[in-house]
């Protein structure tokens, strides 16, 4: 195996579970709660735009009095340690809408499926920081319209930064998947992305995803155990 120096880590619900997020389909997750047509699609949004913005109302108050676990602490450190020793990269790609990574210190994140804390004009395309609730309509800071609307990635929508995702996974030498079920595309067919281009591939996660034979190596446990433990590891190595 060549020289491990580029990093690729795809984050899931399952990495905010233990701080207190709700994850989308597992028992009495946010999926059995509503239904994904009603709130999580731009056809949803037409219809019913005071249902869609309150779910998000919601979401984003919750978000805020969450903190980051030991899992996303641990991938912070990688972030900021491995460049200096190895001189490689690494990129954590979420698909989360929380800011956890950040709030634990991880300087590379990008999300893939939007924001919670950020709102979209869809009248002048402009995007903002967001803390409070859209329901109400507030004005557009940028035009004054009242255009907001959560900055989230609904299905059918195309998720954000692709380009710049497979051009990561294609110079990885490791591509990490942490906590997602592997259940929504194309965040799941990285793993086969990195497969095909002879990437090594390890998943963390709670319970064998639907992709995990795709995988070189699962291990399976509560994230704050798991990533932690293999993060230390790989420092340590
Ligand atoms: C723990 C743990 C602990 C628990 N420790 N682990 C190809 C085939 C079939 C369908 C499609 C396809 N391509 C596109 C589609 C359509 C669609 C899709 O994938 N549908 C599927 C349902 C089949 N995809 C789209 O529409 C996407 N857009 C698109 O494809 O555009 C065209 C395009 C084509 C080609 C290239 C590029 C683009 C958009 C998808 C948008 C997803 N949006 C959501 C909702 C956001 C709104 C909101 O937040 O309300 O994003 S869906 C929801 O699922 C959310 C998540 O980011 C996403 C993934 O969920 P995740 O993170 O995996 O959570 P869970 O709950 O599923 O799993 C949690 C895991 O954690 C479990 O495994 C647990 O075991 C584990 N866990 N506790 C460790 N303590």
């Amino acid at each position: 195996m060549s020289k491990l120096r580029n990093i690729v880590i795809l984050t899931g619900a399952g990495i905010s579970a233990e701080s207190g997020i709700d994850t989308f389909r597992s028992e009495g997750g946010l999926w059995e709660q509503h239904r994904v047509e009603d709130v999580a699609t731009p056809e949803a949004f037409v219809r019913d735009p005071d249902l869609v913005l309150r779910f998000y109302d919601m979401r984003r108050e919750a978000i805020q009095t969450k903190q980051p676990n030991a899992a996303h602490v641990a991938l912070a450190r990688l972030d900021r340690e491995w460049p200096k020793r190895e001189g490689g990269d690494v990129l954590i790609v979420t698909q989360n809408v929380d800011d956890l990574h950040e709030r634990g210190g991880a300087l590379n994140v990008l999300h893939m499926h939007g924001e919670h804390l950020n709102a979209w004009c869809i009248a002048c395309d402009t995007r903002h920081r967001w803390t409070g609730p859209l329901i109400h309509r507030p004005p557009c800071p940028a035009c004054g319209m009242a255009a907001l609307r959560p900055d989230i990635v609904w299905f059918g929508e195309m998720p954000y930064r692709m380009e710049e995702i497979y051009a990561a996974v294609s110079t990885a030498d490791l591509f990490v998947s942490i906590g997602t079920s592997g259940a929504v595309y194309p965040a799941a067919g990285l793993v086969r992305n990195a497969r095909d281009l002879g990437v090594q591939t390890l998943e963390l996660n709670l319970e064998r995803s639907k992709g995990s034979a795709w995988f070189h190596e699962t291990r399976l446990g509560p994230a704050t155990q798991i990533v932690p433990d293999w993060v230390g590891e790989l420092l340590s190595s």
